[in-house]
């Protein structure tokens, strides 16, 4: 059966790997998940009572989930297809780990600051609840929504602002031999580092509504390195990954 990605289709972890599978040419399918309220039907994919989950989860039948977004990437490459426009995408299990830790740094840090924002941005709150209900009711869910946004915040430890500065300072170094972030050809390391720009400025690879997207904005960020968001577009184009939706089946 065609494995399900269970995942945020606005999370650069989901992001990373639907855009691995996508490069792959693996076949999967895509299931939007729901904060907290999706959890216990997760758990039970899972088989897990306690302890923390996180999406994204490939769900596999035979062989089980799969729970970080650097092992599906791992297995994406490792089952690559004929399909596949990037065989190898993980030539170097070391190295791709050596980025993808760095991105994920620098993401908890945009995590919690953007979380931070939506805490007390009503706007933001109501678009995350018309996400899944009719928008004329998100005002009343408003304290439902600030809820989950404050567990959210709640499950992660605080990273400082200089873990964004040291991603984005590397980024910046690696490319500047070609376009490339490891080596003359794309890698997950390429993947990694362009999704964790989300927190940066978001790409056009996730709907989200204006007050999501400001909360997502670094604008200080956001102007220093527009070279490296102008980076993420051209990769987005040139491998033409355009957002987990449309390049997995929902
Ligand atoms: N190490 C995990 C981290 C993924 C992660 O942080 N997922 C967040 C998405 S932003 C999550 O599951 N949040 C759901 C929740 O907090 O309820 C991975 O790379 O897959």
């Amino acid at each position: 059966m065609t494995p399900l990605l269970v995942g945020l289709d606005y999370s650069p972890w989901t992001q990373r790997a639907a855009w691995a599978l996508h490069l792959s040419g693996v076949p999967a399918r895509f299931g939007q998940y729901t904060p907290t309220l999706g959890e216990p039907r997760l758990r039970l994919h899972l088989r897990r009572l306690g302890g923390r989950v996180s999406v994204p989860v490939l769900l596999r039948t035979p062989g089980g989930p799969i729970e970080d977004s650097f092992d599906i990437a791992r297995w994406a490459a490792a089952h690559a297809t004929p399909a596949a426009s990037a065989p190898n995408l993980i030539p170097d299990v070391a190295e791709a780990h050596r980025w993808n830790a760095l991105a994920d740094r620098a993401l908890e840090y945009g995590r919690l600051r953007a979380v931070g924002d939506m805490i007390d941005n009503a706007g933001h709150l109501d678009e995350a609840s018309s996400k899944e209900f009719p928008p004329a009711v998100a005002p009343l869910l408003r304290p439902v929504a600030r809820a989950i946004a404050k567990r959210t915040l709640g499950k992660y430890a605080s990273t400082p602002r200089s873990a964004m500065v040291d991603a984005l300072a590397q980024l910046r170094d690696a490319l500047g031999a070609g376009p490339y972030v490891v080596g003359d050809t794309l890698s997950y390391a390429d993947i990694a580092m362009a999704t964790m720009l989300e927190m940066v400025s978001p790409g056009p690879q996730a709907e989200r509504g204006p007050e999501e997207t400001r909360d997502w904005t670094d604008p200080e960020f956001a102007d220093e390195f527009r070279d490296l968001l102008e980076w993420r577009d051209a990769l987005l184009d040139e491998t033409n990954f355009r957002g987990v939706r449309e390049s997995l089946n929902s």
